[in-house]
């Protein structure tokens, strides 16, 4: 192996000291003290290779290799390095270790590539902080704009715009993220699997060739705060009870739309919050993901016809806001058929995959040719302080994707 499997597991045990919650798994949200903490190291080792090292108006993480041809479009490898609350130490790091690990690898060897190597690392690809997930690399593709910085919100009430000022960037440059395509040769990813599928079958690693689709909305149902007490039961506007009517059919549409469609109420408040008080207001989150997009769109419609039901049985209001519209996206055939020819040429036992899980990979797959390798998950567990991959399964996947960059990547 060329890659150092000390230093795969330092920069892993490294970033996830970066971390609001010590002691409850990580959370790592975007532009607080735990990014700034893991920022701060990324880009010092970044600078230890001699990279040329920026954040991009989005606020990731860049390090610049230059290729033999300096005007040839970017392999650009990476991941995301913020977190879910009270995630696990792999979900995005694993990959932003592969791309440090393999920028590592190409100095110490002295590699020439033709084209130039970008590391990557991604703010808010979760959306824990401010709801607006695949961020960095939406930024990227030129799906973020000025306005969804002061229109997105942490549970604080603070913008994206005010966060971003804080740290010390700029939200008005925000649309100066967005990449020319025509400077992009391939992005290439690695991330946990997030499920049981490798490690039951005893596979290496997994080789995405497809990414659901996936429409996350917040749904506000607003009735009217009354007496618990004094208020009979067919005089209430009761926004949670409506909005349970609601929720409870979620399950059955997500079953009958098929094709492994699946549908989950992540989150759900209620205001004011008071046991004697009728609730005013349900607010509830709704991620709606398929290989199929005609299946999204139906789960939705039936929410969407479910909401005008609950308005016209109790009077009360509801509205709808997308979050994230993503359609399902089939991904490079080219580098996908690298990732096995490099596999077999290293008695790596793989198998061809689909993703339930939204990556960055899905939203640059709008801008280049994309490759993503999977590494698995101890019990499948992900999301949770029990996330796991063993270091040695972690370090097959970086070696995977060095050899295809050297390939990608025109080696010299
Ligand atoms: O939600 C997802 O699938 C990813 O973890 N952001
Ligand atoms: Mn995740
Ligand atoms: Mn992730």
């Amino acid at each position: 192996m060329l890659t150092n499997l000390e230093r795969i597991i330092n920069d892993i045990e490294t970033l996830s000291q970066f971390n609001s919650t010590p002691g409850k798994g990580l959370t790592r949200f975007s532009l607080t003290k735990a990014d700034r903490g893991a920022r701060d190291y990324l880009k010092g080792e970044l600078k230890k290779i001699g990279l040329k090292v920026y954040e991009d108006p989005a606020g990731s993480i860049v390090g610049r290799r230059e290729g033999t041809d300096k005007e040839a479009p970017v392999v650009m490898i990476g991941s995301h390095f913020d977190s879910v609350k009270n995630g696990g130490n792999f979900d995005g790091p694993a990959g932003v270790v592969m791309a440090l690990e393999i920028m590592r690898v190409l100095e110490e060897n002295n590699v020439k590539t033709k084209h130039p190597v970008e590391f990557i690392a991604m703010i808010e690809e979760e959306g824990g902080r401010f709801g607006s997930g695949v961020f960095g690399s939406r930024a990227m593709a030129g799906r973020v704009s000025y306005e969804d910085l002061l229109n997105n919100k942490d549970a604080d009430g603070i913008t994206m715009a005010e966060a971003f000022e804080e740290f010390g960037f700029n939200p008005e440059e925000i649309e100066k993220a967005k990449r020319d395509p025509e400077k992009l040769k391939a992005f290439i990813e690695l991330h946990i699997e997030q499920g049981p599928v490798l490690e039951k079958e005893g596979k290496d690693v997994g080789l995405v060739s497809f990414i659901v689709g996936i429409n996350q909305i917040r749904v506000k149902v607003k009735g009217r705060p009354d007496h618990a007490g004094t208020t009979p039961m067919d005089m209430r506007k009761d926004a949670l009870s409506s909005a349970s009517e609601v929720i409870a059919q979620i399950k059955d549409f997500a079953v009958k739309a098929g094709s492994g469609t699946v549908a989950t109420v992540g989150t759900l408040n209620i205001k004011p919050g008071a046991a004697n008080i009728v609730p005013e207001e349900a607010l509830f989150s709704v991620d709606i993901r398929s290989k199929k997009l005609d299946c999204i769109k139906e789960v939705r419609a039936k929410i969407d016809s479910a909401l005008s039901e609950i308005k016209r049985k109790y009077g009360v209001e509801y509205y709808v806001e997308d979050m994230l519209m993503v359609e399902p996206v089939e991904l490079s055939k080219e580098i996908l058929d690298i990732f096995k020819e490099v596999s077999e040429d290293k008695g790596l036992a793989y198998k061809e995959m689909i993703s339930g899980a939204g990556h960055d990979a899905m939203i640059m797959a709008g801008l280049t040719d994309v490759g993503l390798v999977f590494v698995p998950s101890k019990d499948g567990r992900s999301h949770c302080p029990e996330e796991w991959t063993d270091y040695e399964d972690l370090q097959k996947g970086i070696e995977l994707i060095y050899h295809t960059v050297l390939k990608v990547g025109d080696k010299k």
